[in-house]
């Protein structure tokens, strides 16, 4: 009996695993980064627990699933430089050694960004501090990670929704030429790192018409910007694939790489589009605002899945321009959105459900490719 035992136990998964190239041994099910291994990276965006690996479970999930990585927020300014002049690389090198040693590509997010800026910045009031601090942080930080990462989000939400520059402290500041002052920074600072801009709803005309116009006076200048990041922060039953088709097309018109960058697909009640974190929406505890506290039932399933279903067969479509696809999270548990534009709430917009497990939705995207080839 005993000896039986150790046949099942030990014996069969070993042989099962030696039958398996590596890569499938890890990966038992379908897996996003080898079903798009020829199309474009699978990214997502790790928690400052996961970089530092204390979710077992996420981890294995995230090795299984995903080839690039962005870190959701420990290379924003606000961590990277706490205090003026003194910066703080050790989650950020925890990320680039995560990568590293799981063959893993590395997207720098962000260099400059209006949000989650050091508490110091926002009491800088003249030209002359602010120069200083962002000359200081972009030439650090950028020269730091060059070589080791792929690609910088040089500049992050620099516009308006009607395409007119965001009246950030770096625009009232520095003045509009920033964006181009950021990337030329950047550029000498970081030769081998790819430059992008990225932004949410630029696949909206009005917003659009406004990043082809900072685009061009980037490159009007000559200054180098490699690709334009498209955030995709969608809404279930709503997803504008004409205009991301449109968008895919006229920024690859540019020159530029197209990526997908921080996508999710929010299925909870919202008066208003986009991911400005300084817009809430005020709600009385009103359960109808939280109807899925205890899962989502089939039809919105359902709905998801064909949601991103329909956003993979576009991607698919128009491989040959989009490098990257990064989902803005592992998993439902770990969104953003649980917490925004109303905090506490229980939302299901990523693949993978809080227990880890793959929804109807990523079969949905799995399937895309079957259905292609
Ligand atoms: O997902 C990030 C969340 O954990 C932070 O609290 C938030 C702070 O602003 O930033 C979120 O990520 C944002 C990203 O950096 C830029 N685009 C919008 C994302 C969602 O707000």
């Amino acid at each position: 009996m005993k000896t039986r035992n150790t046949l099942i136990t030990i014996i069969l998964p070993a042989l099962l695993l030696a039958s398996c190239t590596s890569d499938k041994a890890l990966a038992p099910g379908p897996s996003l980064k080898n079903t798009f291994i020829n199309d474009f990276l699978i990214g997502t965006a790790l928690s400052a627990n996961q970089i530092e690996e204390k979710d077992s479970v996420a981890d294995v999930l995230i090795r299984e699933q995903f080839n690039v990585l962005t870190a959701e927020n420990i290379m924003k300014s606000l961590f990277l430089q706490p205090e003026w002049g003194k910066f703080d690389f050790r989650l950020a090198d925890k990320l680039i050694d995560y990568g590293t040693k799981n063959k893993m590509t590395l997207v720098g997010h962000t260099l400059v960004w209006h949000s989650q800026l050091p508490r110091y910045v926002h009491r800088i009031t003249d030209k002359d501090s602010l120069t200083e601090f962002f000359t200081n942080h972009i030439t650090t930080v950028a020269a730091r990670y060059d070589g080791k990462i792929l690609g910088w989000d040089v500049v992050n939400e620099a516009l308006n929704e009607d395409g007119t520059m965001r009246e950030s402290i770096f625009y009232k500041l520095l003045g509009e030429n920033y964006v181009t002052e950021a990337f030329r920074l950047a550029q000498q600072a970081a030769p081998n790192t790819e430059l992008y801009y990225n932004d949410y709803n630029i696949e909206q005309p009005k917003k659009r018409a406004g990043a082809v116009a900072l685009i061009k006076k980037i490159q009007d200048a000559n200054v180098r910007i490699d690709g334009v990041g498209i955030q995709g922060h969608w809404h279930a039953g709503r997803i504008p694939l004409k205009d991301i088709e449109e968008s895919i097309l006229e920024y690859s018109a540019l020159g530029l790489k197209v990526m997908i960058t921080e996508l999710d697909v929010e299925l909870l009640p919202r008066n208003f589009t986009g991911a400005d974190i300084s817009e809430r929406m005020k709600m009385k505890d009103d359960p109808a605002f939280n109807p899925y506290i205890s899962g989502i039932p089939d039809s919105v399933q359902q709905q998801l899945a064909n949601d991103y279903e329909a956003l993979f067969k576009l991607f698919l479509k128009h491989k040959d321009k989009i490098t990257r696809v990064t989902f803005w999270g592992v998993n439902d548990g770990q969104s953003w959105l649980n917490g925004w534009p109303v905090p506490g709430r229980t939302n299901h917009p990523l693949l993978f459900d809080r227990e880890f497990k793959p929804k109807p939705a990523f079969y949905k995207v799995i399937g895309t490719k079957e259905n292609v080839n």
